[in-house]
């Protein structure tokens, strides 16, 4: 996981900002040679090591496997405070997680939208970089914050714990936390959610749900956006539905597209149900 591709090391720290907010430049370096250049393929998931035969010998992996096991328990500790917390406050609280693109800020700003007369919003954003989808949500008048979390390709359950102080989010309210756009690390890390919602659009292909298990095995729902692109793809929903299956049987579906709305009506009675 993070421990080996770096961004559990970040020595800056995350940066959490209000849109308008003065933003004091941050040193972080531009080292493009660690972290995020290599590919993700984390063949050795912390379960794995624990009961991989040939693990005892290399001492590099005691190591990792330390750090990985103080990174998630630690992250774990504050995810079951963040957590009493909303219950406390009947704070419904969605971890949206998907790879990069599939339609997560578009899905929040019609929701948004829709319903924001009915109910309070609140959405912290979570990007390495830039204000953009932070910049989209404050466009509508619903409380944001943005998390940058540089080299980091995920949030954590302390820097969610941040950005609710710093929202003041209120009671009897949905709290949106928008994940980094990334369908690996974001799965290890509970925020202390309600309730994991996993992306997928239609133009991902079917197979994702099985070549990234860990994140359709954690959600509780899984939202299919960009129907309305079904006509131009190659692209068997039934078949992806039952891939998800695989990994997760209990699985949620909704088919939508956030940009003609089409689908969105069941997701906005799911939600409401829920508070
Ligand atoms: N055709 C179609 N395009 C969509 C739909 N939803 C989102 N898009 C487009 O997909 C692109 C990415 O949308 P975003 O909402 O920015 O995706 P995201 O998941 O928030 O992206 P990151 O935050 O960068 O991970 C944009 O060009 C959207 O207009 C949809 O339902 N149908
Ligand atoms: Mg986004």
């Amino acid at each position: 996981m993070c421990g080996t591709c770096g961004c559990g090391n970040e020595t800056n720290g995350p940066i959490i900002t209000k849109p308008g907010e003065h933003v004091h430049s941050h040193s972080h370096d531009h080292d493009h040679h660690h972290g995020h250049g290599h590919s993700h393929e984390h063949h050795h998931h912390h379960h794995d090591i624990e009961h991989d035969d040939h693990a005892h010998h290399h001492h590099h992996h005691h190591k990792v496997l330390e750090v990985e096991q103080d990174i998630l328990q630690h992250n774990n500790l504050l995810a079951a405070r963040n957590r009493g917390y909303f219950e406390a406050k009947n704070i419904f609280c969605l971890n949206l997680v998907s790879s990069p693109g599939s339609g997560k800020t578009t899905i929040l700003e019609r929701t948004l939208t829709d319903l924001k007369d009915k109910i309070p919003f609140y959405v912290i954003e979570g990007d390495q970089q830039t204000m953009h989808d932070a910049n989209r949500i404050d466009a509508l008048h619903i409380p944001v914050v943005q998390i940058n979390t540089g080299k980091g390709c995920h949030l954590e359950s302390d820097m969610v714990y941040d950005a609710v102080k710093k929202l003041d989010v209120k009671d009897n309210s949905i709290l949106m936390i928008e994940n980094v756009g990334n369908l690996v690390c974001p799965s290890m890390f509970d925020l202390g959610e309600s309730k994991r919602v996993v992306i997928i659009s239609t133009t991902e292909g079917e197979d994702k749900p099985i070549k990234y298990p860990d994140m359709f095995h954690t959600a509780d729902i899984c939202i299919i956006n960009k129907m309305d692109l079904l006509p131009y793809l190659k692209m068997d929903i039934e078949k992806l539905k039952n891939y998800a299956l695989q990994v997760n049987p209990k699985l949620k579906f909704f088919e939508i597209s956030a940009t003609d709305g089409k689908g969105m009506e069941e997701w906005y009675n799911w939600l409401l149900s829920n508070i």
